[in-house]
């Protein structure tokens, strides 16, 4: 006897005909998927290929560009212009906002082709990590910059381990796995467990001397009460929160001793890391503040490179450290 599993198409087309939704975001996450499945493959090819290595050049967060960040932005622009319906797209590789489809497009992305840099050299897992919001329907569209709360789906590929995780707007976050014939099946729902006893604290602890007074003190009162894990890829480390619980964290340094390595406004990007994991959390019954204490998907984008501290997990201790950073 066969087993058949539920494919994430078969997934999508069932909510969106139960919304009474159309084909178009459908069209969009099929182009995602192939991205991510042609990204696997350099990915996974990488080492014997030649190409974990440095490209040469230098991106507009002044970092060295990889060989592999720069394969992974061009295929998925290639999958988001097939697929006729995105009209502007963000991604952590270029400088400017690039126009894709303005005219016919129905959705603005904003992405990180593959997060988690550090990990790339080692063939270590690191993410794909995007965004999506939709033109105003009703009205005139200026294209401006959308805060995380306006976004109708984000979600994350954990490349190469095969899995892929959705969040839909007020439809919960959902986990696929990738099966023998390259299909995500088994839609999985996640829930940020209650239960403490699996939580787990996630955090640089080489930077931990560098934050806030105030953050570390709240670490050194809480950190013997939970395991640690850190891969220093936000997808596998925010992956690992979202089965287990507990919280991942990247905040502001501020007490470096070298002030020029200070990051006052935090590492990560607001718009296609910290408002994506933020946008899955709140799904999955979580939720995720800044520096400031202010909820993530709140914060309107000025720029759409703009970064931000990030505290991403499960509810109580958000709110906790929460009050801390309001404090
Ligand atoms: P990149 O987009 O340059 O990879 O930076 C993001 C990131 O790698 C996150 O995935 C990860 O959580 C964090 O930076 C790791 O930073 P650090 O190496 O300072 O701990």
């Amino acid at each position: 006897m066969i087993r058949f599993e539920q494919t994430f198409m078969n997934f999508l087309l069932e909510h969106q005909e139960k919304h009474n939704r159309t084909h178009h975001f459908l069209i969009l996450m099929d182009g995602l998927i192939s991205a991510a499945k042609h990204i696997q493959h350099y990915y996974l090819t990488g080492a014997l290929k030649g190409n974990l290595g440095l490209a040469g050049n230098v991106n507009v967060q002044g970092e060295n560009v990889l060989r592999m960040d720069q394969i992974a932005h061009e295929i998925t622009l290639h999958y988001l212009k097939v697929s006729g319906r995105v009209i502007h797209a963000v991604s952590e590789e270029t400088e400017e906002i690039i126009p894709v489809n303005p005219e016919g497009g129905r959705y603005f992305i904003y992405f990180d082709p593959l997060d988690g840099s550090s990990n790339v050299p080692h063939g270590l897992p690191v993410g794909f990590l995007f965004g999506i919001a939709k033109r105003n329907l009703e009205g005139p569209e200026d294209g401006h910059l959308r805060a995380g709360k306006d976004y109708i789906a984000a979600g994350m590929f954990v490349i190469p381990t095969g899995t892929f995780t959705l969040g839909l707007k007020d439809a919960g976050t959902w986990r696929f796995h990738i099966d023998e014939t390259m299909n995500f099946v088994r839609p999985t729902r996640m829930t940020l467990p209650e239960d403490k006893k699996e939580w787990e604290l996630s955090f640089n602890a080489s930077n931990r001397y560098t934050y806030s007074e105030k953050v570390q003190k709240w670490i050194a009162e809480n950190e013997s009460k939970y395991a640690f894990r850190y891969l220093g890829a936000l997808a596998g480390d925010f992956h690992r929160v979202l089965a287990n619980g507990g919280m991942f964290m990247y905040p502001a340094i501020v007490n470096h001793p070298n002030p020029k390595k200070n990051r006052p406004d935090g590492k990560l990007r607001l718009m296609y890391e910290a408002a994506v994991v933020a946008f899955m959390c709140r799904e999955a019954g979580g939720d995720a503040v800044d520096e400031a204490g202010t909820r993530i998907l709140d914060v309107q984008p000025k720029k759409h490179h703009q970064r931000t501290a990030l505290y991403v997990g499960s509810k109580p201790l958000i709110e906790d450290i929460g009050r801390v950073l309001r404090g």
